[in-house]
């Protein structure tokens, strides 16, 4: 009887270790389990997708990468993206192509106006992390999210 517990007790800790890998990293170094999607040429892990339905959304930067990562929206549509830094340093946000450049220091608040492409993607990068850290997002156009009204 005692043994049988103690077993039962073995199989509890190895399920509760199997799961906590699972669990979304909030900041440091993502565990190698995160999906990862080339984005610009890089390996990027994806800390999160979201699909936009509202005018206004919102990104994290953290150290060093984007959350979410990917985020969908209807093609076309535009949206008031807020930039907030949870990290301990500096972050950007940069959006080729346009003249959307910010710096975000930590703890701080910056906002982007960025429209949906017609049809895939739109990335954005951190000037600083992009090449060490590979910190890169996108918007994708995806005509199945709902415009916002
Ligand atoms: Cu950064």
């Amino acid at each position: 009887m005692r043994r049988r517990i103690r077993l039962g007790l073995v199989a509890l800790a190895a399920i509760l270790v199997a799961c906590s890998g699972d669990s979304p990293a909030v900041e440091g170094t993502p565990p190698a389990s995160l999906p990862h999607e080339t984005i610009l040429g890089a390996q990027v892990a994806i800390h999160g997708t979201s699909s936009v339905t509202h005018r206004t959304t919102g990104i994290e930067a953290m150290d060093n990468f984007f959350t979410p990562t990917i985020l969908r929206g209807a093609p076309g549509v535009k949206v008031l993206v807020l930039l907030r830094n949870g990290g301990a340093v500096t972050h950007n946000f940069t959006l080729p192509g346009s003249d959307i450049s910010r710096d975000i220091g930590p703890g701080d608040l910056r906002e982007a106006n960025v429209t949906f492409p017609a049809s895939g993607s739109l990335e954005f990068y951190c000037r600083f992390h992009r090449d060490s850290s590979q910190m890169i997002g996108a918007f994708r156009s995806d005509g199945s999210i709902p415009s916002p009204k």
